[in-house]
């Protein structure tokens, strides 16, 4: 992977980070993008790699583009694109939810996959070479309770992905998702922000997937040959059969 230009979004931590660091010992250049300068600041001292970093928030439509715009032109070309920036706010019935988790999860999770793709487009399209890999979610293939708004989002990104790969199609810009299942990273403490017993309680009794089982998946995507396109893949737990159903030990 020497030579090729990496952007992931939300690089700071989780799955966005398990994925630098993979890529960052493939030999990738890397465009690192988030919204904690001292993480992604740390994250590209311990990478032995090409680092560029860009610090903004894929919700703010102008910050994004303004992000895309200011790469100096040694870092223009980006090859592969990982919408990987995303959050769960809150576990609630539609009834008593709040209406800020819902802007949260739509802003982040939908809009801001649709801000970052667009402004990266322009440079595939000529080049008519690139790859588009966003991170859905097994939320987006299934509906659970109280998932309603994050599952909606995670459907659009299923959706929006879809639609990619069709208007792509005569550019030979490989477009895919990936869906995972339980993962044991920060998501359920962002969901139940910060209230460590219950996200604990997520991943307790069962052996949840890690951020860098993620990693591998999204590497097997961008390593297959040109003329292959992984759709999508989906990656459970063993210990979890679908959606709603988890084996939990007792
Ligand atoms: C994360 C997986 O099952 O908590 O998207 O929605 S789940």
């Amino acid at each position: 992977m020497k030579n090729t230009t990496i952007l992931i979004t939300g690089a700071s931590s989780g799955i966005g980070k398990a994925t630098a660091e993979l890529f960052a010992k493939n030999g990738a250049r890397l465009i690192l993008c988030g919204r904690r300068q001292e993480r992604l600041d740390q994250l590209k001292d311990s990478l032995n790699t090409e680092v560029h970093l860009l610090n903004f928030d894929v919700r703010d439509r102008t910050a994004v583009f303004e992000a895309i715009e200011s790469l100096p032109s040694q870092w223009k070309q980006i090859d592969v694109l990982i919408n990987n920036a995303g959050n769960a706010h809150g576990l609630d019935p539609v009834q008593t939810a709040d209406l800020d988790d819902w802007d949260a999860m739509i802003d982040g999770n939908v809009k801001g996959v649709m801000y970052v793709t667009k402004a990266i487009l322009p440079q595939m399209i000529e080049r008519k070479a690139g790859q588009i890999i966003n991170l859905g979610s097994i939320a987006g293939l299934e509906v659970y309770p109280n998932g309603n708004v994050y599952c909606a989002s995670k459907f659009a990104v299923d959706a929006f992905t879809q639609g990619l790969r069709i208007d792509l199609n005569p550019y030979g810009i490989r477009v895919g998702a990936i869906h995972p299942g339980l993962v044991e990273t920060e998501f359920s403490m962002v969901r139940f922000k910060g209230d460590e017993t219950r996200s604990k309680n997520v991943y307790a009794t069962i052996t949840a997937l890690q951020a860098q089982d993620i990693a591998h998946a999204i590497e097997y995507m961008v390593a297959v040959p040109p003329h292959v396109t992984i759709a999508d893949i989906t990656l459970l737990p063993t210990d979890q059969a679908n959606a709603t159903v988890v084996n939990r030990k007792q």
